[in-house]
This record gives C-alpha cells, sequence and structure tokens, in this order.
C-alpha cells in the first residue's frame, strides 16, 4: 500500500510522530499504551497497525505541520512550539489555521525564552528596541515583539542560536529553554518566557466524515483513560467513619471514594482514585488524621 495520498477519504488512521529524537520514545510508548502496535520497521518511514488500523509516519518534528496542513497525515505528535511557530507563521502572511492542539501530553516539557548576556539587566521588552535576536522560531517571535510594540531584527537561524550573541550574528537569542544548563554555558540568562511548551497531539480543524472519524474518538478515547491515570494512584485505607470527612479534605484531587463497612458500624475501609503524586508527606498527614493500614497501589487501566 501506498503510505502517502493526500487527503483523500481514507478508512485508516495516521499519525505522524518525531522518527528520532527527544520525543519520538514517549511518543511512540504513549500511543503503545493506548493498545496500538505496528509491524516494526523503525528504520523506515511508515510503520503499519496490526491492533487497530493506525499507521505511524517517522519524520521530522518540523515536517509534522506541514504534513497535516497536506492532509497526508491526520494527527501528529509534535511539541507546541512547532505546532504554534507554523500557526504564527501562517497568521504572520494572512493564511488560516489548518490544524489545532487537540491534547497536551505532559511529556517534552520546555520554554521558548528570549536570554540575554549574563551581564545584562532585564528592564522588559522596551529594551529589545532596535536589537538583533537570534531565533529558530522566527513567526513566534515576531508575534509577540509585534504585541509589545517592538521594533527588532530576526536574525533566522536553524541552528546553534545559542552561540549567536558570541559570534556576533545577535544581541540576545529567543530559544528552547528546558534546564537552562545550555544558556549557562553560553554566559546567557532567560528574560522572558514567549511560550510554555510540551509535546501535544496535533490534529485537523474539522471533524472526519469517513471511517477515521470513529478511529479517532477510540484513540482519543484511550488517550484520555491513560493521560488521567498517568499520575493516577489507588489508595486504600481504613479509618472510623466519623473521621472520613477529615480525611477526604486532605485528598482534593481524589475521585469519590468507594466505602466498604468492616467492622461492625464504626470501621470502614475506603479506596479512592487519587490524581495527584502520592508523597510520603501525604500519607504522614493521613494517618495523623486517622487513617489506618495506608497502601498506595499503581493503576494500570481504567475503563469509566
Ligand atoms: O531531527 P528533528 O528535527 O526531528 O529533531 P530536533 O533536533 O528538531 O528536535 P529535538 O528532538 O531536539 O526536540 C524535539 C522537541 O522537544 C522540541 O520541539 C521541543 O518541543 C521539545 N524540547 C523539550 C526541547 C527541549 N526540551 C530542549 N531542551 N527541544 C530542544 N531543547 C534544546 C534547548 O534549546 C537547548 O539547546 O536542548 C538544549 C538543552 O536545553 P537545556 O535548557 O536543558 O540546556
Ligand atoms: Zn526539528
Amino acid at each position: 500500500m501506498s503510505p502517502v495520498n493526500g487527503g483523500a477519504t481514507r478508512d485508516r488512521l495516521r499519525i505522524a510522530i518525531q522518527k528520532s529524537g527527544r520525543l519520538s520514545e514517549p511518543a511512540r510508548a504513549l500511543l503503545a499504551s493506548c493498545g496500538l502496535s505496528w509491524r516494526e520497521s523503525r528504520d523506515k518511514l511508515f510503520c503499519y497497525g496490526e491492533t487497530l488500523p493506525v499507521d505511524l509516519l517517522l519524520v521530522r518534528d518540523d515536517d509534522i505541520p506541514g504534513l497535516l496542513a497536506d492532509g497526508v497525515c491526520d494527527y501528529g505528535i509534535v511539541g507546541r512550539n512547532v505546532l504554534e511557530e507554523q500557526a504564527a507563521d501562517r497568521a504572520l502572511r494572512g493564511l488560516p489555521a489548518v490544524s489545532k492542539e487537540v491534547r497536551p501530553l505532559g511529556f517534552g516539557g520546555c520554554r521558548l525564552d528570549i536570554a540575554i548576556p549574563e551581564a545584562q539587566a532585564w528592564d522588559g521588552p522596551q529594551q529589545l528596541q532596535g536589537t538583533r535576536i537570534a531565533t529558530s522560531y522566527p513567526g513566534l517571535l515576531q508575534r509577540w515583539l509585534d504585541v509589545e510594540g517592538v521594533q527588532a531584527t530576526i536574525v533566522n537561524l536553524s541552528g546553534s542560536v545559542e552561540i549567536a550573541p558570541r559570534l556576533g550574528q545577535a544581541d540576545v537569542i529567543c530559544d528552547l529553554v528546558s534546564s537552562g544548563a545550555t544558556l549557562t554555558a553560553n554566559q546567557l540568562k532567560p528574560a522572558v518566557t514567549l511560550l510554555r511548551s510540551e509535546a501535544v497531539l496535533a490534529g485537523p480543524m474539522r471533524a472526519f466524515t469517513d471511517a477515521r472519524g470513529e478511529l479517532a474518538a477510540l484513540l482519543l478515547r484511550r488517550l484520555d483513560g491513560v493521560l488521567r491515570l498517568r499520575d493516577s494512584r489507588l489508595l486504600m485505607f481504613q479509618s472510623s467513619r466519623a473521621g472520613v470527612p477529615a480525611l477526604l479534605k486532605l485528598l482534593p484531587d481524589a475521585e469519590p471514594p468507594t466505602l466498604l463497612q468492616v467492622d461492625g458500624a464504626e470501621t470502614v475501609a475506603l479506596q479512592v482514585l487519587c490524581h495527584g503524586e502520592m508523597t510520603w508527606q501525604r500519607l504522614e498527614d493521613l494517618k495523623h488524621a486517622g487513617a489506618a493500614g495506608l497502601m498506595v497501589l499503581p493503576v494500570e487501566r481504567m475503563l469509566a
């Protein structure tokens, strides 16, 4: 079969993910945890979906918005920074949006920051008037400069942005930052954040009118289940019936509990699905408030 047939009617769903890079492994793992599997061909561009008619295209992340725009792929897993850059670029050229963020996916977190030389003070955006700013995100930078009313020269670089000030190519930079170590290594410091980013599922503006519609709904349903459970734990403990309200106040991120009567009318056993991190401190607080026999269990799968 041909992996590419444009935006024509199809009965298989096609998802573009990064071939190799920061997002490729977590993207595959996430889709696998939704019950998808593929005939492995990791060296190639195309993976044929086996458990469901959902195929993968393995590509460079920068190509994903274009593949979505052309209808070659139905969904893509890509950094919000890449998706928003395409949107900003299209908007600056007066073109309509062609794809949208469908779900944030909770990995690949970073920020698009303007970073300035360490020795400089930051007095706000107006300080950038008349400067040269090196970036690989000219659309997002221009959009921000327009909002702030700043006139600056954008130096468009495809890589090694951090080194541009030292090479005399630019005064400051606008680049992705996660730990900040790269900025420090280049005697730069973050000044202002233009965008908070993470990997997202990007998809079409309009719903599918063919068999892909049902497949897409199924995929999103499973994805929502997986994302919801990612930080979820099943908490089990016993307490006096009278003590339950005080304990539940300590669990604001919990689903309504299941209560089982244990010992006469007084003692109850509780099962609570909690969505936040279950730290030792939280367990100790619960114990202090009267919980006994506390147990935290991982949740593997859930179908509401
Ligand atoms: O080959 P391909 O084009 O597909 O890959 P790529 O090299 O363009 O992308 P890749 O794999 O580097 O990044 C993919 C996506 O990961 C990005 O689009 C972001 O959404 C996300 N991401 C998360 C990051 C970072 N964190 C990150 N730290 N992308 C890049 N960086 C850079 C940063 O700019 C710096 O140069 O990594 C370096 C280390 O960052 P610090 O702050 O930890 O030092
Ligand atoms: Zn890239």
